[in-house]
């Protein structure tokens, strides 16, 4: 499905008056108007390729039809995406449920959306067809050198693809773990993770990330091997530079300070970036901002703070990714719904009077600190990331323009009502 551009312009046109009203009473307001607009155009969430359906339960999939059928159909819709908020400028693949077979034609399709490929994911916490050794029981913690050597060398074929499609990060999360007390020997399975680990980090190319993910449980019910950030960290800790923690919002255990966790990765250079998602209980993989929109603004808060006294890019020195799939939501509407939340969030953490938040903080002013936190996030910054979106060529509301065009109608009719795309 093609979005012409005249649809956008006569879209864009009929909204103008009042968007323009709005942003006007907003910049009003802001001091470093052309700094945050500039920041927020430039600012890209990189999509999941498995996010693309509808998933995210193991207990049934219930596909609303005119789901992508293949990677270049995925490719495609994230195009869509990126063509209506010009934020989505880039995808996060999933090997194996991904392969591109001709990694040329994907990455020139890719190109012609202006989409480029963020880290790539390997997947050892599934079993596929015609494989010699099974992950029942773990991957890189297994007890046995050849399910080791296995997962290890899927990961080195990751990496492969990955630099075929000119990405240049692996996102590693690991399923292993334990469901009950005295299955697994805890220093044994470190032991055998940080082997395996280093294999995978001799295999990266140079310029190269390694991302490690943690997650307190789930589908491990006692122990998790790479279980919270700790764990995480002491893994990149002891395998160099290249290798960093990647914080998924939903992999803590209720009540986490995510924040802080953020703050000091930051600051140890040890931050590898975001899967972003929404949750109440546990690893819900919800709409972003969806649940707990403070939080989420709390966050950017303390990456803006922290990015800007190291000097760093925000756009480009993370990786930002979304991590969310479930069942009632169109996928794609759901999508845009998350950059949307990231970027209000973010919007937001611009706004926060950093100076005089510091200055609350020496005196230890609590009051002064909270207002001055809240006065940024109850601010209505949507105009701004309206007007940002505006200015690179999307439309004032991406959602609203989706289900004016029919957006999913037409996709129903171009690839059935009956498609399920892969995933979780
Ligand atoms: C699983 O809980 C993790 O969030 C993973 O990052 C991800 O959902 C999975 O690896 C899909 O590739
Ligand atoms: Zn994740
Ligand atoms: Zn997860
Ligand atoms: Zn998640």
């Amino acid at each position: 499905m093609n979005i012409e551009k005249f649809h956008l312009s006569d879209f864009n046109d009929a909204r103008k008056q009042a968007h323009d009203r709005n942003f006007q009473h907003i910049s009003e307001k802001v001091n470093n108007l052309s700094e945050v607009l500039e920041k927020l155009e430039e600012f890209q969430v990189a999509i999941p390729s498995w996010a693309l359906g509808t998933g995210g339960t193991r207990f049934g999939r219930f596909s609303g039809g005119g789901e992508p059928r293949n990677l270049e159909e995925k490719i495609t819709d994230i195009g869509l995406l990126h063509a209506l908020n010009r934020s989505s400028g880039a995808v996060s693949l999933h090997i194996p449920w991904d392969i591109p077979e001709n990694t040329a034609s994907i990455k020139a399709l890719a190109a012609q959306y202006d989409i480029r490929f963020d880290a790539v994911n390997s997947n050892t916490f599934q079993d596929q067809p015609g494989q010699e050794y099974s992950y029942k029981f773990g991957s890189l913690h297994h007890t046995d050198k050849g399910v080791r050597q296995q997962a290890v060398e899927h990961n080195i074929e990751v990496i492969k693809y990955g630099v075929e499609l000119g990405s240049n990060a692996l996102s590693l999360w690991l399923a292993d773990g334990s469901c009950f007390p005295g299955q697994l020997n805890f220093r044994g399975a470190f032991k055998r993770t940080y082997e395996s680990l280093q294999e995978i980090y001799a295999a990266l190319p140079e310029d190269w990330k390694l991302y490690i993910e943690y997650k307190a449980f789930e589908p491990n019910f006692y122990s998790t091997t790479i279980g919270d950030w700790g764990q995480s960290l002491l893994f990149a800790n002891k395998l160099g530079p290249k290798a960093q923690t990647l914080v998924d919002l939903g992999h803590h255990l209720p009540n986490a300070n995510i924040e802080q966790i953020v703050a000091l990765l930051l600051m140890e250079g040890k931050l590898a970036g975001f899967h972003f998602n929404d949750s109440k209980y546990g690893d819900d993989d919800l709409t972003v901002g969806s649940i707990n929109p403070y939080q989420l603004f709390l966050i950017f808060n303390e990456l803006v703070e922290g990015m800007d006294a190291r000097g760093m890019h925000h756009a480009s020195d993370l990786g930002w990714m979304i991590d969310a799939s479930h069942n009632v939501k169109d996928p794609l509407e759901d999508l845009l719904q998350s950059v949307e939340a990231i970027k209000i969030a973010y919007a937001q953490a611009l706004l926060v009077d950093t100076k005089a938040l510091q200055a609350a903080q020496q005196n230890n002013d609590a009051v002064a600190a909270q207002e001055i936190l809240q006065q940024a996030y109850r601010t209505d910054v949507r105009p701004l990331v309206a007007q940002a979106r505006l200015n690179a060529g999307g439309v004032l509301d991406p959602i609203a323009f989706y289900r004016q065009h029919k957006v999913r109608e037409n996709l129903v009719k171009e690839r059935g009502l009956k498609t399920v795309a892969t995933g979780l």
